[in-house]
């Protein structure tokens, strides 16, 4: 089931079928049963007819968060490891990332406070002052408020790589700003947990022409989302719940960079594609 938060409340789309939900968007997500309660949906309510729910999905599809904290994980896949190895060789730092793959406990961090969250669709920006930018393709949980996971969703998790290169201190400098975060299109439910073998997919296009792709599968992860979620939630209360996103398995080659224009989609099995336009934060202009 996919669970898509537009303008004009909340759409439900079960095999092919959708349905207008008119609850509040936390008080819709943050359940014990989201799957079970989703299910019930379609067996009281009118699915929309075809023409109001191409109208519905016409119009801008929000990010699917409400009040929510979103955090992330870190160098949970070999290659985001060995990717920030490489670019942190001249500060000395080179050696805590090897550290924290192998270690018992995480690396987690705060993301972004939910009005800084870009959605699929919408703009992502690069720093003025990086010199070296990517995007990092997540599958980003959703955990309600007793820590159990509920759902996913797609995540942008836009990085500064010559700002964490120079030191490791400055990771929140690398990861925080205005719209460096990006969730959507819609929050995956289901009874059981998202399949292992999903494939996550990357493409970046300049001038319509890829100039990067690369797709991996979520199966080749560290650490369990469990875990993940155990470390997150140990000492922290989330009453609405909060999105984790789970840590980057693409990283493109040391040679690039975005640049503003690039169009970055992502793409996860089941849960569909978010599509980002680069750009500097309006305020430079
Ligand atoms: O260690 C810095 C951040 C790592 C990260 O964002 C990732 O692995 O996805
Ligand atoms: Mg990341």
């Amino acid at each position: 089931m996919k669970l898509y938060k537009i303008a004009k409340g909340s759409l439900l789309v079960v095999h092919d079928a959708a349905y207008i939900i008119d609850d509040d968007w936390d008080k819709l997500i943050n359940r014990d049963n989201l799957a079970g309660y989703l299910q019930q949906i379609p067996i009281d309510a009118i699915p929309l007819s075809d023409e109001v729910y191409a109208e519905f999905m016409s119009g801008p599809v929000l990010p699917p968060i409400g009040s929510q904290e979103v955090w992330a994980a870190g160098v949970t896949y070999l290659k985001s490891r060995d990717a920030r190895m490489e670019e942190s060789e001249g500060s000395g730092a080179a050696s805590l990332y090897d550290k924290v793959y192998d270690a018992e406990r995480p690396e987690l961090f705060f993301k972004s406070t939910a009005h800084r969250v870009s959605g699929h669709g919408r703009e992502v920006y690069i720093r003025k002052d990086s010199a070296w930018n990517v995007p990092e393709p997540e599958l980003t949980l959703y955990i309600n408020s007793r820590g159990d996971i509920q759902g996913y969703t797609i995540g942008n998790d836009m990085s500064s790589r010559s700002i964490e290169g120079e030191n490791a201190l400055y990771l929140p400098q690398a990861k925080i700003y205005e719209k460096s975060a990006a969730l959507g299109p819609c929050l995956f439910v289901s009874a059981v947990p998202i399949d292992a073998a999903s494939a996550i997919k990357l493409v970046i296009k300049r001038d319509n022409e890829v100039v990067y792709e690369d797709a991996t599968t979520v199966s080749r992860i560290k650490r369990t989302f469990t875990e993940l979620v155990g470390f997150l939630y140990a000492e922290l209360s989330f009453p609405t719940g909060c999105f984790l996103m789970t840590g980057t398995c693409l990283v493109p080659p040391p040679t690039f960079t975005l640049q503003v224009g690039d169009v970055v989609e992502m793409t996860i099995d089941h849960i569909g594609t978010m599509v980002n336009t680069i750009a500097f934060n309006p305020k430079h202009q």
